[in-house]
């Protein structure tokens, strides 16, 4: 069964042929899923068989690389990598893997094996034994090439890469193709990425914890150190290589000084070691003021010559022991940062400095243009955090050095769940430039809603700024409009030690979806869901058009109940930035105001009356957004103030599109979870329940969002639903006008987060609210609205007439301690028959700092 090589070398060119000869085992993988790991018998298979069709469950770890599916039996089973290096080397044995097979035996053969094979190499490499291959084809950098050739009586597959990352990027993209299905007999498919920078970025604290972290603690760093144990950390690795990033900054861009202090390169040393084979860059953020903290200088100033020999000094360490270190990340002079800015000097300055250090080394530094005052005075009509980033960087144009990129979030606001392009992309001609996203979802439901990132990424990537022509951002940041020499993305993502990395088992779409649009921007949100669906949940036809069509909607849901119109996420940004708190954006410094009062909403930010925003944009986008009759609705709020009786497009006025708004993304949210039903069976159970969970959840809250959002408008517009639904809940039981034996009215902040304004809590060991059911009798799900804090794991129990009907617990970790718009929850008990005068009674025990809060019970009858 195993053909052991030998090794030569092809002395006319100098290459080196290395194969590694494996074998299909198809009964092995067959026995893979989890509890099947020997097969002795006829006996063990069958029952294996069995286990796995009844209880087939997945963690998600493996995220898409499931390999589950693939079809390989017209496949060859040998794989032959040609050269030395030990990328081109790792994407053979992850095809092997790929295949199903355990590499058999490795070995290095003197020629082209004589029989059908895999052939992964560098162009270099492979040219030579393959001189029919036309060069006009040959990628250029991290692009491939998948080809297939006959050559006497062999067939190959070849994966040649324009260096050694585009051999694992082809290898990927082909075991991809393989998992989906597509007939991959024969390739010619030539891919290049749209840029040269795809970047990843992590915000992880040195002591573990990650900022707007939703899925655990740190893989990197634990207790103020890297981990010993950095198997994760490859686990990651080949995940972002499988989509294509080539770099990953692994710190908190509000970063610790001591990440660049000599004792802590080694262990920086040893996460590039990890990283290296997977063609990963390693880059970190730094503290401006580092020179001091670290360097124990008088001063950080940047165009100081100590300052400057400092920044050499540290980054000639750094490539010392890590030849290929990608470079830096800085966040500089925002949100208290430390910056140029307290010398007297620019963000150029300060780039400079350390841009400087780098380049002879070939490293980047990306600067974030991220920069605002966050005590702005909100009494001033004129004032727009806004305006920040173009006021400040667009005088800087042309002053960069040229391994400076800035780094430009999609929005000028901050990650909102509906922002415009920043008008900053259009405004840097001699300047590189890349965008920055957030995969972690901290606007926009931090991986408990379901919100696919992609389409909302494209609206920005496609966007036309009209600086030079046609040009849309995507064209801009890969450096195309004005020749940039360097340019791309870079992302948040802040996986944790949660085995699935994000939390949500949805939620890696965004990931993954993101590695596709920086490789390829042009791909449709469509295609980019069907094949995350594909490759992770499957190839069936109803699960993949369910999940995408499902993916594809949760933007707008989750826009809909919580900020439509450009309003921007109505969250507590003041808090966590996840449930409602919709005052906590209005007077203050922070500049995310929205300007509601009782006749009308919206920031004004037109030339002729506001605070001149939209003139940073060219010409032809003003036109697109001065006009009040021009501006879209979807951005209507961010870029006028208006009445709540202003006419939208639709024919509604603002104030009842609002009302719909929020009721229609709540129904829809709900919507999701029937949708995701109809998989059952057809998912294994494991990630089927964890999503329903999830949605379930979801669909609870949007209520919360919903209730929360059209209140507070009703009360300060003065204006009714003309539905008649704000205010009126006709199945609705507030816990304050229930029967309380313990449990006492409490009030609740933001006000808007409670039901009728309040909820009650319990003093006490136990207490108890009931009331008399006195509708008609049926079946009925009861849904019971109660906080769900995180400082106390309370208990619930409902019972009808005495009798027990369900006892649930308060332990979910939803990011507060108190009673509002983050940690209202609700639980549905489904289907229970009440008659009429049955009582309904819910006990609670409050544990630790929770008093076992109530807001309400909904009863929502099943009759037709
Ligand atoms: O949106 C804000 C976040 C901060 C973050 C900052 C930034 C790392 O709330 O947590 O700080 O953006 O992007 O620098």
């Amino acid at each position: 069964m195993t053909t052991v090589g030998t090794s030569i070398r092809h002395s006319a060119f100098g290459t080196q042929v290395r194969n590694v000869f494996t074998r299909a085992q198809t009964a092995k993988r067959l026995l893979t899923a989890k509890g099947a790991k020997h097969a002795k018998t006829a006996l063990a298979l069958m029952l294996a068989l069995l286990i796995s069709q009844f209880c087939w469950s997945e963690t998600g770890a493996e995220a898409w690389l499931r390999y589950h599916d693939l079809k390989t039996s017209s496949l060859p089973n040998l794989v032959a990598a040609v050269g030395k290096s030990a990328v081109v080397r790792n994407a053979a044995d992850e095809l092997v893997h790929a295949l199903g097979n355990k590499p058999n035996a490795q070995g290095h053969a003197r020629q082209l094996p004589s029989r059908d094979a895999f052939v992964l190499g560098v162009w270099k490499d492979i040219h030579p034994l393959f001189p029919e291959l036309n060069r006009s084809l040959v990628p250029h950098g991290d692009g491939f090439w998948l080809k297939t050739v006959r050559h006497s009586s062999a067939k190959y597959w070849l994966i040649i890469g324009g260096n050694e990352r585009g051999v694992l990027y082809g290898t990927f993209s082909l075991v991809e193709r393989i998992a989906q299905q597509k007939d991959v007999s024969t390739l010619d498919d030539s891919q290049t990425p749209s840029a040269l920078i795809r970047w990843v970025s992590e915000w992880d604290n040195v002591d573990g914890s990650i900022e707007r972290g939703y899925a655990g603690r740190s893989i990197f760093f634990d207790n103020g150190a890297v981990w010993s144990d950095l198997t994760r950390v490859g686990k990651y690795a080949r995940l972002l290589a499988s989509i294509g990033v080539n770099g990953c900054s692994i710190n908190n861009v509000n970063a610790s000084p001591r990440i660049v202090a000599p004792e802590f390169i080694p262990q920086l040393a040893r996460v590039a070691d990890i990283f290296r084979p997977w063609g990963v860059k390693l880059a970190v953020s730094v503290d401006m003021s580092s020179p001091m903290v670290v360097g124990g200088l008088k001063t950080f100033d940047p165009i100081d010559p100590q300052v400057a020999a400092w920044w050499q000094h540290t980054a000639d360490e750094i490539y010392k022991q890590i030849p290929d270190f990608g470079g830096f990340v800085v966040k500089a002079d925002s949100e208290g940062r430390s910056g140029p800015s307290q010398y007297g000097r620019t963000a150029s300055d300060a780039a400079n400095v350390i841009a400087r250090a780098l380049k002879p080394h070939g490293g980047i530094l990306l600067y974030r243009a991220f920069v605002y005052n966050h005590h702005l005075d909100w009494r001033d009509p004129k004032a727009d955090r806004a305006r920040a980033a173009y006021d400040y960087f667009h005088p800087l144009d042309g002053k960069f050095e040229d391994n400076v990129v800035i780094q430009i979030k999609y929005g000028p606001i901050d990650f909102q769940v509906r922002e415009p392009a920043s008008p900053l992309f259009g405004a840097m001609p001699h300047t590189s430039e890349a965008i920055e996203l957030q995969v972690t979802q901290e606007y926009t439901g931090q991986q408990r809603h379901l919100v696919f990132l992609v389409p909302m990424w494209k609206q920005t990537l496609d966007f036309d700024m009209h600086v030079n022509g046609v040009s849309p951002v995507k064209q801009i940041i890969e450096g195309r409009t004005w020749h940039r020499p360097l340019g791309g993305f870079n992302t948040v993502v802040n996986v944790g030690m949660d085995e699935n990395w994000l939390e949500h088992p949805l939620a890696m779409a965004n990931l993954y979806g993101y590695g596709r649009l920086a490789w390829n921007p042009n791909l449709t949100s469509q295609a980019i869901a069907e094949e995350w669906t594909r490759l992770t949940f499957g190839n069936g036809t109803q699960v993949v058009s369910t999940v995408s069509q499902m993916l594809l909607s949760s933007w707008h849901i989750y826009e809909s109940y919580t900020g439509p119109l450009g309003i921007g996420t109505l969250t507590d940004i003041l808090g966590p930035h996840y449930g409602p708190g919709i005052e906590s954006a209005e007077r203050n410094g922070w500049g995310q105001w929205f300007r509601a009062d009782s006749q009308g909403v919206g920031m004004d930010r037109t030339i002729a009356t506001g605070t001149g925003y939209i003139s940073q944009y060219s010409p032809a986008v003003e036109k697109i957004y001065e006009p009040l009759t021009n501006c879209p609705d979807d951005l209507l709020l961010f870029m006028h103030h208006v009445p709540y009786t202003h006419v939208l497009y639709s024919g509604k006025t603002a104030v009842q599109y609002f009302y719909d708004s929020h009721y229609d993304g709540a129904a829809q949210a709900a919507g999701l979870v029937a949708q995701w039903k109809t998989l059952k069976g057809q998912i294994d159970d494991e990630r089927y329940s964890e999503t329903l969970k999830r949605l379930e959840y979801q669909a609870g809250h949007a209520i919360v969002w919903r209730d929360a959002v059209v209140k507070w408008f009703n009360r300060i517009s003065g204006i009714p639903d003309a539905q008649g639904r704000v205010g009126h809940n006709p199945n609705r039981i507030e816990a304050e006008d229930m029967q309380l034996s313990g449990y006492a009215p409490a009030e609740v902040t933001p006000w808007e987060t409670a039901s009728g304004g309040k909820a009650v809590a319990c003093g006490q060991s136990s207490c108890s609210a009931s009331f008399n059911f006195t509708r008609d009798s049926g079946s009925y799900d009861v849904a019971v609205q109660y906080f769900d804090q995180n400082n106390g794991v309370s208990q619930y129990q409902l019972f009808v007439n005495d009798r027990s009907v369900a006892t649930w617990a308060a332990d979910d970790h939803l990011p507060s301690d108190k009673m509002n718009g983050h940690t209202s929850t609700r639980h549905v008990i489904a289907g229970v028959q009440l008659r009429s005068g049955d009582v309904l009674k819910i006990v609670g025990r409050p544990d630790s700092g929770e008093p076992a809060p109530l807001d309400y019970v909904e009863l929502i009858s099943q009759a037709r």
